[in-house]
């Protein structure tokens, strides 16, 4: 289907002006589509949900459903009672003319429009302590804001989404695949990977086994708040909203904090092909955690705060562990430009990851004054 005919599902005012690709997710399809009437203008999202990897888009969708209704809800409830120096936003989905949240084409594939966010932006990477800052208090305001989303509203968006185990298991099967046995015997670097992964494998499962111990407690968290899912107001410089609503669901929140510190403190960003350019910088950690502290310190325990190390360092092993197994395997879960970028990928997380090591006393010192 044509994408302007899609859109044209949606229940949109104006007339649609411009429909361009948008962002730089790995995921989903996006796009940006601009309307226009005699006085004003519309600027909402376009995106095709990915049916390989979120197998029921039909479950992301009723999620996001839920995740909105109730944060919209409290936001406004917030704003009326003048709690907050800002207004805080979230996107709102954008109905079909038919009142749906989602629309199907030809090949059963689920398109939905959400609203752009609008005189804010997000970016690859950090601008500076300033920006870390915002991005902690947007995901501590987050928290805030699904802390109380009742857990049962929300079913599995993506089994095994964040289970270290799961991934070191797929990567194990992986691992057997004639494929992957002729990529590692011709590389030295993809060997060298392999031992790092082989080195921290009792590591990668410290806080599923503190779940398990019961000492950390699943609450909601958004799964994936890395730097450019963070909006940015371009007025003020503070945090406005967090986007990219699809994997909200039960969890640890330590995966979020693990994961937005590997993103927020690689100032050299994701695709960065000069290892030596890569480096957890702990002064955008310590802003980071300044800001989330603002908005969260006070629902974290004493058990949670012990476990933030090792969820710093665990977030770039995991993440780059999935980027490996994925290039092994021949590039079908995250999208690819180039044949090694999954590899460079990975090789970016493992470099983070022992940046984080060898800074593990200062960091633990940094954490313990939050
Ligand atoms: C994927 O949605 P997107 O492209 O921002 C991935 C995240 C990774 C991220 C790394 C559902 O996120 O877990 O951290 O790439 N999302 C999913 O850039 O797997
Ligand atoms: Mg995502």
């Amino acid at each position: 289907m044509e994408l302007t005919v899609l859109m044209n599902k949606f229940d949109v005012e104006g007339r649609l002006v411009a429909l361009q690709p948008f962002g730089s997710g790995n995921i989903n399809d996006t796009y940006l589509a601009i309307y226009r009437n005699t006085f004003t203008e519309n600027q909402v999202i376009l995106q095709r949900v990915n049916g390989k990897v979120f197998p029921k888009p039909k479950v992301i969708m009723g999620n996001m459903h839920e995740v909105t209704r109730h944060c919209h809800a409290k936001l406004e409830a917030d704003a009326k009672a003048g709690r907050d120096d800002r207004v805080w936003q979230m996107p709102r989905i954008v109905k079909t003319k038919s009142g749906k949240d989602f629309a199907t084409d030809e090949n059963g594939d689920t398109w939905r429009v959400i609203t752009r966010i609008m005189s804010a932006h997000a970016f690859d990477v950090a601008q500076g302590p300033e920006h870390a800052m915002e991005c902690g208090s947007a995901l501590g305001h987050f928290h805030y804001l699904i802390s109380d989303l009742p857990q049962g509203s929300i079913k599995n968006p993506l089994p095994g989404f964040h289970v270290t185990s799961g991934y070191l298991a797929a990567y194990d099967k992986t691992l057997s695949t004639p494929r992957a046995k002729k990529l590692l015997k011709s590389s030295m670097e993809a060997m060298r990977m392999a031992k790092f992964v082989a080195e921290r494998r009792s590591l990668a499962v410290s806080l599923e086994k503190a779940e398990e111990r019961g000492e950390l407690k699943k609450r909601m968290f958004h799964g994936d708040p890395k730097v450019n899912n963070i909006m940015i107001d371009d007025v003020t410089g503070k945090g406005t909203a967090m986007i990219d609503l699809d994997t909200v669901s039960p969890g640890l929140v330590h995966m979020d904090f693990g994961d937005a510190l590997r993103s927020i403190c690689n100032p050299a960003g994701e695709e960065e092909a000069n290892l030596a350019k890569v480096v957890f910088d702990e002064n955008l950690a310590t802003a980071f955690c300044k800001g989330y502290m603002r908005e969260a310190g006070a629902f974290l325990t004493a058990a949670d705060r012990a476990y933030m190390y090792d969820s710093i360092r665990l977030l770039p092993f995991e993440l780059g562990l999935r980027f490996f197994q994925d290039y092994l395997a021949g590039d079908v879960y995250f999208k690819t430009k180039t044949p090694e970028q999954n590899l460079n990928r990975a090789r970016v997380q493992f470099r983070l990851c022992e940046s984080i090591e060898s800074r593990e006393r200062s960091i633990r010192g940094a954490l313990k004054k939050l």
